[in-house]
């Protein structure tokens, strides 16, 4: 968020002098007791006057019954007095963001999707938070239950920061673009086909739930950790242990919305994140989602430097080019992350100082605030779908990402090429297609398009196929050649005719009996 969390927080501690609501703008103040909608029946006015008689506010009113917004305690106090709730409903997202995806919202929509794409996801829990929520990771590769040593695995992962909610959405959209994609998107196919593809999509579930559970936004950031002062949570992206605690890049206060933790790793949220990447490490590229800010960051940023000792030039280089293609995509800004301030003990720094992987902190949507943390849900399906090309060249060139500076990996496209039974044939028959692919690595997937429609994939030799013609005119065959590298070339377009077949003409035939002469038959 470019720095502005702490200011931001200021700001909203002012504006709440003014509200209603009082919304802690830093960590550790005693946390707001949740609120609960309770539905009571109220079948006429007068039941409606002795419940406002008794103080209670009623926000909406039914035909026989009333809601209100009250604490745990008020609930627990209507069955004492015989005021039996019919429905207590806690507090989420205001309705008018109510297409953000809460946590149980999540986990649903999570295994929706593993269960409508068994043969491609699987969905693990990876661990626990603090309070006990399952942190879940889904895989999404063609042989899902097969850990293939030859499919470098890449890691996308959201919602490190409680208020940052867009990302959970940012993490479910990429999990929707590559299972969608699957068998109809021919990019995408190939990339699921030859990648081990990683979805966290909330690894601050705690947090996340205490942002929103109040009904109103209580603008949270760290997990919810008691600490021992009495104020609550760790900023989980200063609890990495690389260089944790170094150079003025986070707090020892517990009650700072920067503190550090007491300990590198001291947070579970974080041990999960550590403990999974450790156990893959075929993982070779990563994007950690927060907001906002439309920035692509790398590391490090524990250090002004461009290239401290512990990175390569050719990495630097190889990070620039990465931010630089990815940022082309989307309109974000790339930068290196301690240009926009400096952090020690952020994910990005850890999973590059201590894993060798590339991996990128994207600032997601907006620019500035307002709207800041808190953007409408109209902008969900944009702001994601923003970000479609930058998962997907990722992801493509994780297989050796240092190609992009040519140092290595492959960047040989296939060569390819169509060869016809016939040019020109008649409506309703058939042509008989070959592809003539070759590469350096290997073809992974061909994939055939006629008159612009994909009507065949194919992941192995025989590339053939036969295409019926319908209508007469020309039609167009063009076919794609994918690699293990993500690279592809697509082939000339073939025209093929079909004619219209020609019409018989039939004459009436007059039968005459020779066998009476002419004459006769007047
Ligand atoms: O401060 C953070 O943890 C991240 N920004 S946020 O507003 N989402 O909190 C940025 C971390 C990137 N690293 C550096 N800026 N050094
Ligand atoms: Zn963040």
């Amino acid at each position: 968020m470019s720095g502005l969390f702490l200011i931001i927080g200021r700001i909203v501690s002012v504006f709440c002098l003014f509200c209603l609501v009082s919304v802690p703008s830093a960590g550790g103040q005693a946390p707001p007791p949740p609120l609960y909608q309770v539905t009571l029946p109220a079948p006429d006015r007068e039941a409606r006057s002795a419940l406002a008689r008794q103080g209670i506010a009623i926000d909406a009113i039914g035909p026989d019954t009333i809601t209100t917004i009250v604490k745990a305690d008020q609930a627990f106090a209507f069955y004492r007095q015989g005021l039996t709730p019919l429905a207590i409903v806690p507090l989420d997202f205001p309705p008018a963001d109510s297409a953000y995806h809460n946590y149980a919202e999540m986990v649903a929509a999570v295994g929706q999707v593993a269960a409508a794409h068994p043969d491609i996801t699987r969905v693990y829990t990876v661990g626990f938070s603090l309070e006990g929520r399952a942190i879940l990771a889904m895989k999404i590769s063609d042989d899902p239950d097969a850990d293939d040593p030859t499919e470098p695995a890449v890691l996308f992962f959201s919602l490190t920061h409680a208020r940052e909610h867009l990302t959970v959405e940012m993490a479910l959209e990429i999990i929707r673009l590559f299972t969608a994609g699957y068998g109809t998107d021919p990019a995408l196919t190939n990339l699921v086909n030859t990648r081990e593809l990683w979805v966290m999509p909330n690894v601050n579930p705690d947090g996340s739930e205490y942002d929103i559970e109040a009904g109103y936004y209580r603008w949270w950031r760290k997990n919810r950790r008691p600490n021992e002062d009495g104020s609550y949570g760790v900023d989980l992206n200063r609890n990495y242990s690389y260089n944790w605690g170094c150079c003025g890049g986070s707090s020892g206060w517990p009650f700072s919305e920067v503190y550090r933790g007491p300990a590198a790793f001291s947070e579970p949220e974080t041990q999960v994140v550590r403990d999974f990447v450790l156990a893959h490490p075929d993982i070779t590229a990563a994007i950690t989602f927060h907001t906002y800010s439309e920035l692509i960051l790398y590391p490090f940023g524990y250090t002004y430097e461009d290239v401290p000792a512990d990175m390569t030039d050719e990495d630097h280089r190889t990070f620039v080019a990465l931010a630089g293609r990815m940022a082309q995509t989307n309109g974000y800004t790339p930068q290196q992350a301690s240009d926009l301030y400096i952090t020690s003990g952020d994910a990005v720094d850890w999973l590059y100082g201590e894993r060798g992987i590339f991996a990128f902190t994207f600032e997601m949507y907006p620019r500035s605030n307002p709207p800041g943390f808190y953007p409408p849900a109209s902008v969900i399906e944009r702001e994601t779908q923003r970000n479609h090309a930058a998962v997907t060249y990722l992801a493509a060139v994780a297989d050796n990402p240092r190609k992009v500076i040519g140092e290595g990996g492959d960047v040989i496209s296939p060569t390819v090429s169509i060869e016809l039974s016939a040019e020109t044939i008649f409506v309703g028959e058939t042509i008989t297609a070959t592809a003539t692919v070759s590469d350096d690595i290997g073809v992974t997937l061909v994939a055939w398009q006629g008159d612009g429609r994909l009507f065949a994939l194919q992941t192995g030799p025989p590339f053939t196929v036969t295409w019926t013609l319908e209508a007469s005119g020309p039609h167009v065959l063009q076919v794609s050649a994918f690699d293990a590298g993500g690279n592809q070339s697509v082939s000339a377009l073939v025209t093929v005719t079909a004619r219209d077949r020609p019409r018989l003409t039939f004459f009436p035939l007059i039968l005459v009996d020779t066998a009476v002469p002419p004459a006769a038959r007047r």
